[in-house]
């Protein structure tokens, strides 16, 4: 009718009672010291900072909320198009800080806390990151709902709500990794809002019946049925109320118990079917690029997307709109691979359930679906095992075979005769056993396809796309070069430059944060004497406090008069940490073959590392072995440790980054060409004023043409000569010694026992002398040439900070 009806009870009392976002201080520490006693039954005598911690995020929450629910029932309102990003991975990190910058209460939580007795940082300090990802897959995923609520788009993020995050780091006495579990729900999480009510059945296994009417039907009954349960965590826009929803799923059995086999005396046999349905949820898998084919894993991306389809399903028909018009309603974005069996799974529920022709569904799937792809490494493409599929998922095998065939008969129909085509296009790769190619699956089933940075989506759209772009035509292709929030990677993380860039910008601080080419306007400053020197008092700041974490942490003197040079991520041999721990080593020779005269006349130099290693990945976690004993002999020389130290940091995560990446004078980013396939922390060190130290690879390309080549430090092979080079490896090896001396000195240096004994490093060492499928032999030279720039660079230190200045701008 266009007029409100109130619909419930005396509309004034309702009113009366609404609670609004706190706006005083003195509305802070009530609710601060409510939530102390009411929801964590304690009062001022027994708080420690945990406790304060869990106070402050309940009141936080409750601000959340009243946002949160308005903006819900606005979209329900106006029922807009909605955006649904399904990713198996949010890593969110922490929350708190976050929620009160988009709030815009941080300096009055900090008042009020401060008036009952607490320090604001301590409390920070005390929230455990939401780990529910490995790394850049899962980190974009959380930049983008920092965004999309930011801007004010009706997002909301699916995902799964796992036990146990990514595992906890350790490092043992002999240097090698070792994990341990995340139990990080385990202070309960005042972040999400448990949705006991909002739950979906989930089934597996059974028999799937084709109905024989010749109209593609089938029932599919039988088998195990889970239940899905919603918790919703609040993702608040920056200076907006608009308030966005991550509903994470939880697995739960759908009877507590078989009551059957309990009576017949078998409690065991009774609790293990709760057991397994538990368990599709208990952890997240910590391979990142590769893939293990494991039924659980197959389960967990089943769940999550037949649980998330409902969902959407259900929303979309509390609209009140005919079936067909659901992709105006609801776009859907697939984060890789992972949520592929939601193509699938919207057939068989629109041609089971909803009944509608195979011509119809199939048009309503491919005007739904979107897919990003995140690599181009055969490893990390995603294969299932025809069987397993079959056995888990038996209706929806039947439903990518029937895809397949109508698939392959039109690519017939556009090039006849070309079987080595149908074999390469094919969504089932032949052999023992048959498997299920994901990627073409997304593919087929997308409106549009994309990858996360020029190069990327070039070579998506030139190697293992090459055949769909040229039977679909290149216009479903394109690339969204990824991005970093800005929010958490400059201003919270630091805020001593952001609050410069806004003093200097004569600026909102709001404005510039959500426009970033408004850093642009820093640019004319860099030839401003007494602006760098703040610029340079601030990175300098930040190396004190990346210092006094290590001290406090690892009990570990950093010193802070010399440059820092920071690698982080995921370890694995494309990104080529090895290459950066043998130019370490490179340094320390030649160190030690200076007289101390020369030796004061080099750059001081502090290299950090940090980084997870996949624990069944064994050539990368002998690449942290190696770098923890180089530090160890490094930082213990009298001779170099004042010019050379290294540290491995533990325990990498989203809380780590942010007080390293501030920290930086130059980061490295050295994947083979061709490799990676964007990159975001390149763009979180820029965004801090550090300079990046390059290949020629994923986002680097886009950030040397914003930043001029002249403020990057770039080297080695660019894509089209690796495929050549590797060739050469095979075909033509050159001995390494002949080929790249100054390397093979390094080589055997490790062989010889300069950082304890050599064996152990031999599998590794071996990678790069035999095959050197990631080229470190060919980039070597280049790369110590580029380390050489990168120190004279440094040394004309008025320069550097140009540099700095303007690769932020
Ligand atoms: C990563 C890529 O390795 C990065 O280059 C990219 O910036 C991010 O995705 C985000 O697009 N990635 C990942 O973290 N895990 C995978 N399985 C594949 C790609």
């Amino acid at each position: 009718t266009g007029k409100e009806v109130w619909p419930k009870g005396d509309e004034k009392v309702w009113k009366a009672g609404t609670r609004g976002v706190d706006q005083d201080v003195s509305d802070i520490t009530k609710s601060f010291v409510n939530h102390v006693q009411t929801s964590l039954a304690r009062q001022a005598y027994n708080l420690d900072d945990l406790g304060a911690y869990q106070a402050a995020a309940l009141s936080v929450r409750d601000n959340l909320l009243v946002n949160w629910n308005e903006t819900q029932l606005n979209y329900t309102r106006k029922a807009p198009k909605r955006a649904y990003y399904l990713s198996l991975e949010f890593l969110m990190g922490r929350t708190l800080d976050n929620a009160l910058l988009n709030l815009g209460l941080k300096d009055k939580y900090r008042k009020g806390v401060e008036q009952l007795g607490f320090n604001m940082e301590d409390l920070l300090e005390k929230e455990r990151d939401a780990a529910l990802g490995n790394g850049g897959l899962g980190r974009l995923a959380a930049c983008y709902l920092d965004s999309g609520a930011s801007q004010e788009l009706p997002l909301w993020g699916y995902g799964l709500r796992y036990q146990y995050g990514i595992f906890q780091q350790l490092i043992s006495p002999e240097g090698n990794q070792l994990e341990a579990p995340d139990p990080w729900l385990e202070n309960q999480n005042p972040w999400e809002l448990p949705r006991l009510d909002v739950t979906y059945e989930v089934r597996f296994y059974g028999q799937a019946e084709r109905s024989g009417s010749g109209n593609g039907r089938a029932a599919w009954t039988g088998g195990q049925e889970v239940l899905a349960v919603a918790y919703d965590v609040m993702i608040p826009g920056y200076k907006t109320k608009t308030t966005n929803n991550l509903r994470l799923w939880e697995s739960k059995p759908k009877r507590g118990f078989d009551l059957n086999s309990f009576n017949a005396g078998n409690y065991e046999g009774a609790v293990e079917s709760s057991n397994s349905a538990a368990a599709i949820t208990s952890v997240l898998y910590p391979n990142d690029h590769t893939t293990f084919g494991k039924e659980l894993r197959l389960k967990q991306q089943y769940f999550w997307t037949a649980a998330s389809l409902q969902d959407i399903l259900r929303r979309f028909k509390n609209v009140g709109k005919p079936i067909t018009e659901f992709p105006d309603y609801a776009a859907i974005q697939l984060n890789d691979t992972h949520p592929t069996l939601a193509i699938p799974e919207l057939m068989r529920i629109l041609i089971d359930e909803e009944e509608l022709s195979w011509d119809e569904a199939w048009k309503i799937v491919t005007n739904t679906f979107f897919y990003t792809n995140h690599t181009v490494l055969p490893e990390a493409l995603e294969k299932w095992p025809v069987p397993l599929v079959e056995h888990v998922l038996p209706r929806h095998m039947q439903i990518i075979y029937d895809i397949n065939l109508y698939f392959l008969q039109a690519v017939e129909k556009k090039f006849p005769g070309d079987r080595e085509r149908l074999t390469r296009m094919s969504l089932i790769e032949e052999g023992y056993p048959k498997q299920v190619r994901m990627a073409h699956l997304a593919c087929i089933g997308s409106r549009k396809v994309n990858g996360v940075a020029e190069l990327h989506s070039e070579l998506v759209q030139t190697t293992i796309l090459k055949d769909f772009v040229e039977f679909e035509g290149v216009s479903k292709f394109g690339n969204v070069t990824n991005g970093v929030t800005p929010r958490r990677w400059l201003d919270q993380c630091n805020f001593e430059l952001s609050d410069l860039i806004t003093k200097t910008l004569k600026l909102e601080k709001n404005v510039w944060l959500k426009d970033l080419t408004k850093l642009e306007g820093l640019l004319p400053f860099a030839e401003n004497k007494a602006f760098r020197a703040e610029w340079a008092a601030i990175k300098q700041r930040n190396k004190e406090r990346l210092a006094r974490h290590v001290q406090t942490t690892l009990g570990l003197e950093v010193r802070t008069d010399a440059m820092f040079d920071v690698q982080i991520k995921r370890l694995h041999e494309y990104k080529r940490q090895t290459l950066n721990i043998l130019g370490v080593i490179h340094r320390y020779i030649t160190l030690k073959g200076m007289t101390p005269a020369e030796r004061k006349k080099s750059n001081r130099k502090v290299v950090f590392f940090a980084g997870k290693a996949a624990p069944a990945y064994y050539i990368a976690k002998l690449t942290i072995r190696l770098i923890v004993n180089v530090a160890r002999v490094i930082n213990a020389d009298p001779d170099t440790k004042d010019f050379l130290q290294l540290y491995f940091l533990p325990d990498y995560s989203v809380s780590l980054a942010e007080v390293l990446i501030p920290a930086s004078d130059i980061s490295q980013h050295i994947s083979t060409a061709g490799t990676e396939a964007s990159g975001t922390s390149n763009m979180k060190f820029c965004l801090n004023g550090g300079l990046l130290l390059g290949t020629v690879d994923g986002a680097n390309i886009e950030i040397a043409e914003e930043v001029g080549e002249s403020n990057v430090f770039f080297f080695g092979h660019l894509t089209p000569a690796v495929e050549d080079l590797r060739y050469q490896h095979t075909y033509h090896p050159i001995p390494i010694e002949e080929k790249c001396p100054a390397l093979a000195n390094v080589l055997n240096q490790v062989s010889a026992g300069l950082f304890g004994d050599g064996a152990p490093y031999e599998p590794l060492l071996n990678t790069i002398r035999q095959g050197d499928y990631y080229l470190i032999t060919d980039d070597f030279d280049s790369y110590i040439a580029a380390l050489a720039m990168v120190d004279e660079a440094y040394l004309d230190r008025e320069e550097w900070i140009k540099k700095s200045i303007r690769t932020t701008a």
